[in-house]
């Protein structure tokens, strides 16, 4: 049996804590940390977990061989760092750092100790939807890969919120799945906002239409609407030289009465990616210190590297082209781009 510690009892964290006590075979929930004492004593007192007011010391447990960080996105370097320096593997959910930089120390010390001891929590590439589609790039059955369309769309997001974030927070994860999905590397993005909407407060600028081009010349374009105010809705359609694939609708019953066809719709990501959610930390828990599962530290320090693009790109309203810096060689391709399984 694994001991699991769970670092933040906010939404993840508490739907982490959940799933680890009730969806997953192998692992205990040992102990929960959280900066808001009555969150963390009623989780813990929910789950029969240990509560840890400290982090560092729910990290240095004995009876915590694995750590999940879901805590607030300005610590996660630091804790990630305590998870290295202790020699626990940790499954940090996204971003590993707020800034491309911030996410340098994480790469170093992780290599300097040896082992991929980081899995970063981008769990699209645990839906059994975008493995099909990788599945139909690595298998050839779509031909070669020239565009990608996609809509991310989040109902509602809060007073203040501001489009640097659609991006960081949001269009961050159609960084990553495309180069999982390609095994290619984006090297230019264009972000144009769209016209206001008049129920977006703020002066958000929402929607946002995202174009990233990879190194072959694969064109990708994503909807970014973080208002859309119906409910929670991501898709994915690859076309290639001889076919496409596109994701299906997550709820998977049509219900057909004499007026309407109509299928249910997901509020949040933890509805529509659950069961992905589930595979992520299940293949987590059962590959444990051997390495990374999903995306990885590297992983992590290009989506930061790339999301910074796009602010950029979005700040000058210009095409933003780029070179990524040099992979570190502890980072093996194999780990996570086109490694020609298309397994996560
Ligand atoms: C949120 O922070 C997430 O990470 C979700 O997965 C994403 O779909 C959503 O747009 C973000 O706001």
């Amino acid at each position: 049996m694994v001991g699991v510690g769970i670092i933040g009892t906010g939404n993840m964290g508490a739907d982490h804590a959940r799933r680890v006590h009730a969806r997953t075979h192998g692992a205990r929930l040992v102990a929960l940390c959280d900066t808001d004492p009555g969150r963390l004593a009623a989780l813990a007192a929910e789950l029969g977990a240990r509560a840890e007011s400290d982090a560092a010391r729910l990290i240095g447990s004995a009876d915590v061989d694995a750590v999940i960080v879901a805590a607030a996105s300005e610590t996660h370097p630091d804790l990630v760092l305590a998870c290295i320096a202790a020699g626990k593997p940790v499954l940090c959910e996204k971003p590993l750092a707020l800034t491309a930089e911030g996410c340098l120390p994480v790469l170093e010390a992780e290599a300097a100790s040896g082992r991929h001891l980081v899995s970063l929590g981008y769990m699209r590439r645990f839906d059994s939807g975008y493995q099909a589609i990788r599945a139909a790039v690595h298998d050839g059955s779509v031909g070669i890969p020239v565009a990608i369309h996609c809509i991310h769309r989040n109902r509602t997001v809060p007073l203040g919120f501001t489009a640097a974030r659609t991006l960081s927070e949001s269009v961050v994860h159609e960084i990553d799945v495309v180069r999982w999905l390609l095994g290619d590397e984006i090297v230019a993005i264009t972000v144009l906002p769209g016209r206001r909407k008049r129920s977006t407060t703020g002066g958000l600028d929402d929607p946002l239409l995202v174009i990233l081009e990879t190194a072959s010349g694969v064109l990708i374009d994503v909807e970014a609407h973080v208002t859309a105010g119906y409910g929670y809705d991501v898709r994915c359609e690859l076309v290639g030289s001889a076919g496409y694939a596109t994701l299906g609708m997550p709820t998977a019953t049509l219900v057909n009465t004499s007026t309407a066809a109509s299928q249910g719709i997901t509020d949040d990501w933890l509805g529509r990616f659950g069961p992905a959610y589930d595979a992520e930390v299940q293949a987590w828990l059962d590959t444990l210190a051997d390495s990374a599962v999903g995306a990885n530290s590297w992983d992590g320090y290009v989506s930061a590297f790339v999301a910074a693009a796009a602010v950029r790109a979005l700040d000058s309203r210009e095409r933003v082209a780029f070179e990524l810096p040099p992979r570190p060689a502890f980072y093996d391709p194999s780990d996570d781009l086109g490694g020609g399984s298309p397994s996560p």
